[in-house]
Parts: structure tokens; sequence; C-alpha cells
């Protein structure tokens, strides 16, 4: 799929980083379970950035995050499974997105499940405290301790970000180290499909901006990444947070490949992209060897297009 053209350095300037570099940040994490979350860039991807005219900070696939799996009881919190692992794990994830972000690089983080966003959007904003949010998802993931049904983790970053309520140091202190960074009004979703009922209830009372389907049916990919970009503001520094669960497997309606890599193409455009999450791309357990590359070569391109490689 690549072009085969290498370049000397990426397609688009870029206005709030240092040098051309992107900090890899891997994280095989998945429901407390580690998976083989190292495919996509045992697969070639350090070289496709390479092509594309960026130097890579990646250390090598035996510094990616470790699941901290240990026999330490782990008791659920109300409904919250595996609450402490998750919140050490992104402890450690803010951490290590936050020293490439504040030397002025270009952080991509691959996962491992949705949860992780805490950590790198936690990393994102400290370095870039104006920066806006642009989460593509078929679900919002911003239930509470309170609201969440499942009580998975991956379905709640978004909640403890903003800072809403069951999210406080004094409610739940195991997540005590996570900021609410994150304004409303700076956090936009594209491609919502699946939203749970105290979720619609949330995202009505802080007045978030959505574009579900529905929108990308009416107005098309295009408007709706432009009317995306408007509202969170022309000249802030973004964090892109793409799950890709479901994105290739186009069996319920939800964004068409094409439409994600125009997400991609158009961030990259604006020249403002200073940290890029691929989430979920961890194949599922006892997928076929087919499915496992169809989702390694669907991460690999969306990262390409967020760094700037063109259809012509
Ligand atoms: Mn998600």
């Amino acid at each position: 799929m690549s072009l085969g053209a290498k370049q000397d350095q990426p397609t688009y300037r870029h206005r709030f980083l240092k040098d051309n570099v992107v900090g890899l940040v891997g994280c095989p994490f998945s429901g407390g379970q580690p998976r083989s979350g190292v495919d996509l860039i045992e697969s070639g991807l350090v070289q496709d950035v390479e092509d594309l005219g960026w130097k890579v900070d990646f250390a090598g696939a035996d510094t990616l995050v470790s699941p901290l799996v240990s026999d330490t009881p782990d008791p659920d919190i109300g409904k919250l499974k595996k609450p402490r692992l998750v919140s050490n794990v992104n402890k450690e994830v803010a951490e290590r997105v936050y020293s490439h972000a504040s030397k002025g690089q270009l952080t991509v983080t691959l996962g491992g499940d949705h949860s992780l966003a805490m950590g790198t959007v936690s990393g994102t904003f400290k370095a870039y405290p104006d920066a806006a949010l642009i989460w593509v998802d078929a679900h919002a993931d911003i239930n509470t301790p309170l609201t969440t049904p499942s009580g998975n983790l991956h379905g709640c970053p978004v909640s403890f970000l903003l800072g809403l309520p069951g999210t406080s140091k004094e409610e739940i202190p195991e997540f005590g180290w996570i900021e609410p960074v994150l304004k409303p009004e700076r956090l936009v979703y594209i491609g919502l499909r699946d939203i749970d009922e105290g979720e619609r209830k949330i995202l009505k009372e802080n007045n978030i901006k959505c574009f579900t389907m529905h929108h990308v049916d009416k107005y098309g990919i295009g408007k709706v990444v432009d009317m995306a970009l408007e509202h969170v503001g022309t000249d802030r520094p973004i964090h892109l947070s793409f799950d890709v669960a479901r994105f290739t497997s186009q069996v319920r309606g939800g964004l068409t490949f094409r439409e994600g890599h125009y997400i991609c193409e158009t961030l990259a455009e604006t020249g403002r992209l200073v940290s890029l999450d691929i989430m979920e791309i961890n194949p599922s357990l006892g997928a076929g060897a087919h499915d496992v590359k169809q989702t390694v070569d669907v991460g690999r391109s969306l990262v390409r297009c967020a760094l700037g490689e063109t259809l012509v």
C-alpha cells in the first residue's frame, strides 16, 4: 500500500512539534490480560513512519508498557473491574506519553484497550494544556463508575478525564493521579453509534459535541470533520484517539475504511496533531490469521495517513 517513495521530511509542516520525531508507545494491554499487541510494530510500522520523513523514538519491543500482571488481589471497586491494574498501567502510559510530548515529539500510542486513553490524554494535556481531543469511536466511553453497566474501564476513560461525578480523588482514590484536564467544549466525537442510557444523559448535560453516524450519513465525512475542527477551535494542538474495534468489519453501520482514513488525512493536513492513539488493534483471541493481518494492516495505514501519507 505504501507508495514506495521515501520522503526526507514529513508532508506537512507541524506547528507544535520540534524536529519531526514520532515517539512510539506500545501497550499490549487489554482488560487486564496481556495480549499480543506488538504485531503492528513488528509488522514494519517503524519503517513506514521513517519512509514518511519522520525520525522514530522507539527503544524496541522489550520497552512496551508492561501489563504489570501480578498475583496481587485486585477486587472490584463498586462495579469497576481490575481497577488498580488499569490505574497503574495508565499511570505509566501517562508518564511515557508526557516524556515524548514534552520533547516536542508527535506521540503515537498503540494499544491495547481504550481505557489506555486515561494515560495518553493525561500525558498529552500535561504537555499541551490547551489541546483538544477528537474521539473517533462507535462508543462514547464516557460512563462513570456510577453509570457503567458492565464495569469495564474501557467504557469509562473520558469521564475520568473530564472529572465527572464519581471520578474524584475522594470518591475513588485509586485513580487519584488523574487530573481533570479535559473541558467538555474541547472534546468532540465522530462516528458514535451505540450510546448507553447514562452516557446520553452525560453528553446532553455537559453539552458535548457529538457527530454520530446519523450526521456522517447526513453531511458526509468531509463536512463532519470540518465542523468538528471548527467546534474545538482552529488553533489548538489536537489529540486524536481512534478506536479501531469493529472498524475493520463493516457489519453494523459504523465508519467505513475510507471515512476513517479521511479523518486521519485531514488531521494531518492541519499540522496540529500532537498525539495519536490507535486503540483496540489487538486482534481478538482466536481470530484467524487473515483477520489478524487485516487488523494490523488497517492500524498501520491509519497511522501512515495521520503522519502525512497521501493518495497521490
Ligand atoms: Mn473506545
